[in-house]
């Protein structure tokens, strides 16, 4: 390899942005106006949204994790250099949330992927292991109907062997009819961010 090669091959470990958080919004009107192309993570309550976030961006622990769901209850904008957005949604499918909770969150992620002028795409997290589960299917329909471009990331790959993820990644394809092959992912494993980033690319360098 030479060493021009050798500089733009991505560093399994390295950043690939600089990564500011920008604000947290309870309610959608609260939300700043962003001046670049925005990106949705959404997915179920502990698939593994922030603790993709942290890895992906190698941001440490700008977003925050637990181990029980229902831990981010707000939308975090996150400032990627000055060249794009990401936003950390709240999780759907809670069922121990509280009913008003679930309202306000419902509506915040509704109102978000619908109304969001410059939001370009979805990442949907999807948990390896649970092909099917009725929130997913639910959001799903509701995914197709908004219409806005998704890339599926099936998270905790760690959990499986190689060939239990490739079936799993097959068994989601035909269950959702993913319009993109989903991305395997694992924040236990540094490979992840570099195959992650080059799908997000060619995903986003479809005029998203
Ligand atoms: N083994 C493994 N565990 C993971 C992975 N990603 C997330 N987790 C764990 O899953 C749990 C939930 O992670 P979070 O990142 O808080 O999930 P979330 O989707 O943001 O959850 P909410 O904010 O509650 O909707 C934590 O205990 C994480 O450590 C992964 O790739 N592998
Ligand atoms: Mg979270």
């Amino acid at each position: 390899m030479t060493g021009i090669k050798r500089k733009q091959k991505m560093n399994e470990t390295q950043k690939k942005y600089s990564v500011q958080f920008v604000q947290s919004a309870a309610f959608f009107k609260e939300l700043p106006r962003s001046t670049g192309k925005e990106y949705a993570v959404l997915g179920r309550s502990n698939v593994g949204k922030s603790t993709f976030i942290n890895h992906a961006l190698a941001s440490g622990t700008l977003a925050r994790v637990s181990k029980r769901p229902g831990k981010t209850t707000l939308a975090n904008l996150y400032r990627l250099d000055n060249e794009l957005f990401w936003v950390d949604l709240p999780g759907y499918g809670y069922a121990k949330a509280s009913i008003a909770e679930k309202d306000r969150w419902g509506k915040l992620i509704n109102d978000y992927c619908r109304k969001r002028e410059n939001l370009a795409g979805v990442i949907w997290l999807l948990d390896i292991r649970h092909p099917g589960v009725s929130a997913d299917i639910e959001a799903d329909e509701w995914l197709k109907e908004i219409g806005r471009p998704v890339l599926p990331v099936l998270t905790k790959g760690d959990k499986l062997s190689r060939p239990m993820q490739k079936k799993q990644a097959a068994e989601f394809s035909r269950t959702f009819d993913f319009v993109e092959e989903p991305v395997i992912y694992s924040s236990l494993e540094h490979q992840s961010r570099a195959r992650f980033w080059s799908r997000f690319d060619a995903w986003r360098g479809k005029k998203l």
